[in-house]
């Protein structure tokens, strides 16, 4: 064994498991190794889901969530975390007393409350246990426009309502916060914002039509993996955008719904 190879970069993700592979701790993982970095990873709920639709969902015991990340912690501490889908308030706070117990990286948080086919991944409660346990823990939040309008309690409709909701998160604790994907005033554009309390910047991205499930799983992920490889939140955030994009100009499908990213786009020039 060559001792080097123990000390790669690491990253873990706590999220939900999506068994058509396209989201949660299956694009987390695919994402990590694309980026080469070793994944660590605990299951915080099962959907029962292909790109069509969630057939069912169900949330583990928060002691099963502690035990996993005790399992983990007790061998390795990763160099950064991404947190994703978390279904209940009492998962929230077990991840919240584990990430403080065990001394864990403070995390990228991807807010996810609602998949894209409707069905909740968070309960109510839990994005109240979400913002009180887990935003002022956040090395950066990500949330989409209607998460970020929750959290911070405002309805986001014009771009001053965007940075109204960026200076909010991070006066409730969160170190930076990224708003994804804001469609507000230019129909064939999209704005990305990143605030970390004293700047505040925002990129112009060109949308591609139809999107892909995971989409967001997999920008967090990315985060998270380029985070544990030592960049600052700025590269970390450029290094994601790109890994994003040529994941989703080569999406493909296998179902009657959503295409799939792929998530090794970016790597693997010599395919076919
Ligand atoms: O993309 C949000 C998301 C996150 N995590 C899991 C999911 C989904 C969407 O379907 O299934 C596990």
């Amino acid at each position: 064994m060559r001792s080097n190879r123990a000390n790669r970069p690491s990253a873990l993700t706590i999220a939900g498991s999506d068994p058509s592979g396209g989201a949660g701790i299956q694009a987390d993982l695919k994402t990590f190794a694309a980026l080469e970095v070793y994944g660590f990873s605990a299951i915080t709920e099962v959907v029962a889901q292909n790109s069509s639709r969630v057939l069912r969902v169900a949330a583990l015991t928060p002691a099963l969530v502690a035990a996993q990340l005790e399992a983990v912690a007790l061998e390795r501490k990763p160099n950064a975390l991404k947190i994703g889908a978390l279904g209940t308030a009492a998962i929230v706070k077990t991840v919240a007393a584990s990430i403080i117990e065990h001394k864990l990286a403070a995390p990228v948080v991807d807010p996810v409350m609602i998949s894209s086919s409707g069905a909740r991944l968070l309960s109510k409660a839990g994005e109240d246990a979400l913002i009180a346990d887990l935003l002022p823990l956040a090395r950066v939040i990500t949330p989409n426009i209607p998460e970020a309008g929750r959290l911070a309690g405002l309805k986001i409709e014009t771009t001053t309502d965007l940075h109204e909701a960026a200076r909010r998160l991070v006066k409730m604790g969160a170190r930076a916060v990224i708003i994804k994907g804001g469609h507000l005033e230019a129909a064939s554009d999209a704005t990305e914002l990143l605030y970390d309390g004293r700047r505040l910047t925002t990129h112009k991205v060109a949308r591609i039509a139809g999107d892909a499930h995971g989409t967001g799983c997999a920008f967090s992920a990315a985060i998270a993996a380029y985070l544990a490889r030592g960049r600052n939140l700025e590269e970390a955030v450029r290094g994601a955008k790109e890994f994003i994009t040529a994941a989703l100009a080569a999406r493909f499908r296998f179902g009657e719904g959503r295409p799939l990213l792929d998530h090794f786009a970016g790597r693997c020039r010599n395919r076919r």
